[in-house]
């Protein structure tokens, strides 16, 4: 068997509201429009990571957190529906999701190896975190791409960002081991927008379009120079001010799931593409792609 790879990585953030604005047969409520420059970035990440042929999608996101270490999908099929707690009139989703369970039990088997806790899921009623959903299927409406889900441990939230950064990036080199020994062809995305503050009040009609904008002017500021960072390749430097960028934006990867991403794809030195950027409720949000196939990285 050859080496399985990780062939694409991706930010891949999952405001509600675009999956509102996109009108899927599986969504209940519908939208006139809305949020069309993030729409349209994650409408050309999609068509390249398609153009990969990936195994399997894995998700990690913040909506699923767990205090005892990370817990991981086991049971071949979930089928549900899935209503965002916030935004219950934009997101009541139908999901039916095939999980690649084999790949799950292999990430969990080298966390465990290495001394962390991990659990799996065998309650066929579990209801699945929105914001895996909404990740997956704004890369892949399909669904017919096997996925993997992991849960966001709580560690920078109990104790600190330099803890939470360590226990990411540990779960980012079992994962990237476990698809190595797997030899299959993985894509990751890491499902979290950037700077999260966010307005508090929604309007009449939520896709009213001359009302959206950024929360803070500083977030915007922080939000630029993250992206500036991944599209020069500065990963390293990035994941050196992460935790600052956590506490000055309020940024939503103090989950984890950038930093278990670039530590994977071992803190990829190449430019990543930034499809797109703009606000949702004010939070800040990019489309961005890490493809070595696509940058020259190795
Ligand atoms: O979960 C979210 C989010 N991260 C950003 C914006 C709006 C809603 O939900
Ligand atoms: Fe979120």
């Amino acid at each position: 068997m050859s080496k399985g790879s990780i062939v694409a990585g991706v930010l891949a953030p999952h405001p509600p509201h675009l999956v509102y604005a996109e009108n899927p047969p599986q969504n209940e409520p519908r939208a006139e429009c809305g949020w069309e420059v993030l729409r349209w970035a994650y409408e050309r990440c999609r068509a390249n990571i398609k153009a990969l042929k990936p195994d399997a999608l894995i998700v990690h996101s913040p909506h699923w957190p767990t205090v005892v270490g990370h817990h991981f999908l086991g049971l071949p099929h979930f089928q549900g529906l899935s209503v965002d707690p916030i935004f219950p009139h934009l997101f009541r989703y139908r999901y039916d999701v095939q999980v690649d369970v084999e790949l799950s039990k292999q990430i969990k088997a080298q966390c465990d190896d290495v001394g962390m806790t991990t659990s799996l899921v065998s309650n066929p009623d579990f209801r699945l975190d929105y914001g895996s959903i909404i990740s997956l299927h704004l890369i892949n409406p399909d669904w017919d791409i096997p996925v993997v889900f992991i849960s966001a441990n709580q560690a920078a939230f109990y104790f600190s960002n330099e803890i939470g950064a360590k226990v990411a990036g540990d779960l980012g080199h079992a994962t990237r081991r476990a698809i190595e020994a797997s030899g299959k062809r993985c894509v990751l995305l890491a499902s979290n927008s950037l700077s999260h503050r966010h307005f508090v009040n929604e309007l009449d009609i939520p896709e009213d379009m001359s009302y959206e904008r950024i929360h803070h002017h500083g977030q915007y500021l922080w939000d630029m120079k993250v992206l500036d960072m991944m599209r020069r390749g500065k990963s390293r430097e990035l994941l050196d001010i992460m935790p600052e960028f956590i506490e000055m934006a309020s940024a939503e990867v103090k989950a984890g799931a950038l930093t278990w991403l670039l530590e994977a794809m071992n803190v990829p030195s190449y430019a990543a593409i930034v499809h797109g950027y703009g606000t949702v409720i004010g939070t800040g949000n990019a489309v961005v792609e890490w493809n070595p196939s696509l940058s020259g990285g190795a």
